[in-house]
């Protein structure tokens, strides 16, 4: 009788897939149990391939076919979960059951995105990120879908597919990737004055946020909330981070996405694993309308926003994000947001980019995830009951019972169900909508001419800092920009929102300014707003990362101080050392490293120490990476922490100490006090940004 075989006489492979702990059985999609997933089924030892083997075969296939169309737009993007709580019931303004009672709390799917790259681009180009928000409310969903800027290039949805041509990579020679600095993006916004208010937030530090944690949505659009009694208020929605707005230098983006270009979206991970919830405040600017109308703007305009200034946002809740996706694909990748998603109490208003986008999400939905009915897969389906007569289609995966697929029916006469009937009570489209005239005309309003006031204001209310990283994005993007008329084109278009920009620029690129282009309509001086600049608010130093280099022969108790400090700040630390394995402080013990210097360069970090001994100092100084990791902290405007000892590093560096210098250990409360601060003095000196 031939013996039972052992292990290590089974052919190669067999046995690693067995069940040994009580694992659930390895099945094929129908449920047959496999008993070998290392070979594949042969005509003898050495043969060929049989046909029969239905398990390679249907692995093999599902294979071929786990990858789904990107979006078409905003590709690459990460999510989490997480809540809504009304903190400031609304139930004046609307009948939203999510705004009626203080404390109640709504579950939301929250997907950051940027705009013009693939899904495999990296995380901090220059661009727009996306910030799409889906609350699960207990009648339906309504989705925001926002973004972190305020306004948008284009008035009028018909311009879209031309915008977004001209941006993604050239047609025909397919770069480049994830940039907006190329000649059709400019071609074409050039030739579109209408886009120069929103190129200003895209060229200003907005553009390259330093985290998703850290910058503020927008639902663009003016939107109506309409309360119980059918009255109807125009409102604009607000996203404000607790960590406040900030940004990184455009040198440090570049330099990111080289190191590290899932930096958005580790830290996303990060800081949702660490219990490091993100948070927003959710808030309104309700706007009158005999106010709107007098406006130098119109408020149905997506290329214009009111200032806060003028119409004060009103908090009415906050959003945490405490559970990041199990599964990418499943949730973050399936999910489909829809502006038309919206629920009894919020309603559109007639601006002509929303109406267009109105019907061109659902459209999309079908194309990336095959079916009309992806609001079945979990990430978008309400959690609320969902009933109606739709029925069938491709993936269908509810078994409605009985024969009642139409209506109306009286089945119920014959005692069956008769399925379920349109409410009183349900969503009603609003009555008062704005006036748009009589008649249907393909036409743009008078009101929506006037498109430089407010990119002068954007402009203008900018610290001279924000106004030459400005100046220096648009220097670099348009040189490189290979059609010299398009450059030409921007500067007399630039001229419209300020002289010494537009002069500035074309001392940039070493052209002379042309004649300015005619406005549709001239601008008149707005009020500069303080709300639209990053840098007139001082930001938290929580969130934030302090990298701490070490090396043999550094004073632990230096680190411990600096930890404690950072802590106290709600920050967090990052050893860097020489090796991984770590570094023998000063007393003999080891200090491991989390990062390896070449691995972790200081544009990962808002602030730098350098604990050094001086022998560590100096042959730090021999390390590439090392001096890198002190001369770009300091071209990067940073706060440094010092020992004395570290003076050789430093100098090999080229950093020259000032304000923003910090001795240690003394030194350590006052530089933690800075990690989301920068010394922009020192950007003259470096010349990096111009
Ligand atoms: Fe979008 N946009 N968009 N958009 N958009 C899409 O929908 C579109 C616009 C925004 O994380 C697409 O499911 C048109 C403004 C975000 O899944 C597509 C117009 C704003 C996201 C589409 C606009 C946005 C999208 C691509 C002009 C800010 C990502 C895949 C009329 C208020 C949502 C998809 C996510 C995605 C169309 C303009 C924000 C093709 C036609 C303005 C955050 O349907």
């Amino acid at each position: 009788m031939a013996k039972t075989p052992t292990k290590t006489d089974l052919p190669q492979g067999t046995g690693g897939e067995t069940q040994q702990r009580g694992e659930p059985a390895l099945t094929t999609n129908h449920g047959v149990p496999i008993s070998d997933n290392q070979n594949s089924l042969k005509s003898g030892e050495r043969g060929p391939t049989l046909l029969e083997d239905f398990v390679l075969r249907e692995k093999i296939f599902h294979f071929d076919h786990e990858r789904i169309p990107e979006r078409i737009v905003h590709a690459r993007g990460t999510g989490a979960h997480g809540y809504f709580e009304c903190t400031d019931p609304i139930p004046e303004l609307t009948s939203a059951s999510l705004f009626q009672e203080k404390g109640a709390t709504v579950p939301v799917f929250t997907r950051f995105s940027t705009v013009a790259g693939s899904k495999g681009s990296k995380d901090t180009p220059r661009d727009v990120r996306g910030f799409a928000v889906k609350f699960y409310t207990d009648e339906g969903n309504w989705d925001l879908v926002g973004n972190n800027i305020p306004v948008f290039f284009i008035q009028d949805a018909m311009k879209f597919p031309d915008l977004v041509h001209a941006v993604k990579p050239e047609a025909d020679r397919g770069f480049p990737q994830a940039a907006s600095a190329h000649d059709t993006f400019w071609d074409f916004v050039s030739l579109m004055p209408e886009s120069m208010h929103m190129i200003m937030w895209a060229m200003s530090d907005r553009g390259i946020p330093r985290s998703l944690r850290m910058m503020e949505g927008f639902g663009v659009h003016t939107f109506r909330l309409v309360n119980a009694d059918g009255k109807s208020t125009m409102v604009k929605f607000h996203w404000k981070p607790k960590l406040g707005v900030q940004s990184t230098t455009w040198d440090e983006a570049v330099k990111i996405s080289g190191v590290d270009p899932d930096y958005h979206r580790r830290d996303l991970f990060d800081s949702i694993q660490a219990g490091d919830y993100p948070e927003w405040e959710l808030g309104i600017q309700v706007i009158d309308e005999d106010w709107a109308d007098k406006q130098p703007y119109d408020v149905l305009d997506a290329t214009k926003l009111v200032p806060e200034e003028d119409v004060p946002v009103r908090i009415i809740g906050r959003m945490v994000l405490d559970r990041y996706p199990d599964n990418f694909f499943a949730e973050t990748e399936q999910a489909a947001f829809l502006p038309t998603n919206v629920v009894p109490g919020i309603d559109f208003t007639n601006d002509p980019l929303l109406q267009g986008r109105l019907f061109s999400y659902l459209d999309t939905q079908k194309s990336r995830l095959g079916t009309t009915n992806f609001h079945q897969i979990p990430i978008n389906a309400p959690k609320c009951p969902m009933h109606n007569f739709q029925r069938d289609g491709l993936m269908q995966t509810h078994v409605p019972k009985g024969r009642a697929n139409y209506e109306p029916n009286s089945l119920d006469e014959a005692g069956e169900d008769p399925g379920p009937r349109a409410s009183g009570s349900g969503f009603k489209t609003v009555q008062d909508a704005e006036n748009s005239g009589s008649g249907k005309r393909r036409v743009r309003a008078e009101t929506f001419a006037d498109h430089f006031s407010q990119a002068r204001q954007f402009y203008h209310s900018q610290t001279e800092v924000e106004q030459t990283h400005i100046v220096a994005a648009i220097v670099f993007e348009l040189s490189k920009v290979q059609l010299n008329h398009v450059r030409v084109r921007v500067l007399s278009q630039l001229r419209n929102i300020d002289e010494t920009l537009a002069q500035r620029v074309a001392d940039g690129l070493g052209l002379d300014l042309p004649d300015a282009a005619a406005p549709a309509k001239d601008p008149v001086e707005m009020k500069p707003s303080d709300a639209l600049s990053i840098l007139k608010h001082e930001a938290p130093n929580a969130g934030r990362m302090l990298g701490i280099l070490v090396a043999d022969g550094t004073d632990g108790s230096v680190v411990t101080a600096l930890r404690k400090a950072a802590e106290a700040q709600g920050a967090m630390v990052k050893i860097v050392g020489p090796k991984v394995g770590g570094v023998k402080l000063a007393d003999g013990d080891t200090l491991p490293a989390d990062e390896k210097v070449d691995g972790a360069p200081s544009v990962l970090f808002d602030a730098v120490a350098l604990v050094l001994s001086e022998d560590g100092a100096k042959q730090m100084a021999g390390e590439k990476a090392a001096v890198d990791f002190v001369s770009d902290a300091f071209a990067h405007c940073k706060a440094i922490g010092h020992t004395d000892g570290a003076a050789p590093l430093i100098k090999q560096a080229g950093a020259k100490p000032d304000s923003f210098f910090f001795e240690l250990p003394s030194g350590a409360d006052a530089l933690a006090g800075k990690l989301s601060a920068r010394n922009w003095e020192r950007e003259d000196k470096v010349k990096l940004a111009l």
